[in-house]
């Protein structure tokens, strides 16, 4: 790798392989508000932009959000990264998302920021994201064909109206690859996650990694969908199977040969602390926090 590059992922536990055993990450579940609707989402619960659905957060304001994060700045050395992933889309809620960011930023200046998105307000955020030093982003793409899309996403909400089927799906593919194409031109680092839905979009997700990796994007994360019907997800609801660990790895090899692969991610919930697969959230919790001081 570059060196501009290598000193961006040496310590970030989901950009890195090797940092993923030494560097953990917290999040911050500032962002409740969503503008779309995907099939694998319960609204109850986490977004599955990055974590798995079925895990209530404890939402927070951007104070309390810094407060947390500074305390478990001091108590976990290792923590480098700081995300907001949830529990809706974070630039859904872009106040409460940027004033968290803009906090940190002047206060705790040597934690990475890290953010994960939906990319339908992308675009409009750029300059702001820009503009906080944040240097990871995460854009979930599940298809580049609006026909496929619209099996995963019945609306979306654009411009005070809800649009629904292979036009909201057109709307939102178009805005994720503008997205991405404005991040990765300022040399900020994309990570495509890529929810796999048998029979839905998992042939086609090889055609997405060939896309993204030519428009730039530094990372591939091809992640099962999670349908149990006990959430109430559509797909749970419609039975919809979920890919067995070896179909998933198999997609992955496939999408491999275009561009790395995470092969890592532990699918964590919207306020998850520690290492990828610890999740020490419960020893933070804002009234522990208020019992520290
Ligand atoms: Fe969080 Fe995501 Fe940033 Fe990592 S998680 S916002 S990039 S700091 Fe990591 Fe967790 Fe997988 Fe996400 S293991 S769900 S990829
Ligand atoms: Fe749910 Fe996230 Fe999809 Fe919004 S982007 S509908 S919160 S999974």
């Amino acid at each position: 790798l570059p060196d501009h590059i290598r000193s961006k992922v040496q310590d970030h536990p989901c950009y890195s392989e090797e940092a993923h055993h030494y560097f953990a990450r917290m999040h911050v579940a500032v962002a409740p508000a969503c503008n779309i609707q995907c099939n694998y989402c319960n609204r109850k619960y986490d977004c599955s932009n990055e974590s798995r659905p079925g895990v209530v957060s404890e939402l927070m304001t951007p104070d309390q959000a810094v407060k947390k994060t500074l305390a478990v700045a001091a108590a976990i050395p290792q923590m480098t990264v700081l995300g907001i992933a949830g529990p809706g889309d974070p630039l859904a809620n872009p106040e409460r998302t940027f004033e968290t960011f803009r906090q940190l930023s002047e206060q705790a200046p040597d934690i990475k920021l890290c953010v994960s998105t939906n990319g339908l307000s992308l675009p409009d955020c750029v300059d702001e994201l820009a503009k906080h030093n944040i240097d990871h982003v995460t854009i979930t793409i599940n298809c580049v064909d609006p026909e496929i899309g619209a099996k995963i996403y019945p609306w979306i909400f654009w411009e005070n109206k809800r649009i629904r089927g292979v036009e909201g799906a057109k709307i939102l593919i178009e805005q994720q690859q503008k997205g991405l194409e404005m991040l990765t031109s300022r040399g900020i680092l994309v990570k495509v996650n890529s929810v796999m839905i048998p029979g839905v979009n998992d042939q086609h997700l090889k055609e997405v990694s060939k896309i993204v990796k030519a428009k730039g994007a530094f990372l591939h994360n091809v992640m099962p969908l999670i349908a149990e019907a006990e959430h109430g997800t559509y797909y749970g609801i419609m039975g919809q199977p979920e890919p067995t660990p070896l179909e998933l790895q198999a997609l992955q090899d496939d999408c491999s040969g275009d561009m790395s692969m995470m092969r890592h991610c532990r699918q964590c919930r919207a306020d998850a602390v520690g290492l990828l697969g610890e999740d020490r959230g419960d020893e933070f919790t804002l009234d522990k926090i208020d019992e520290m001081e």
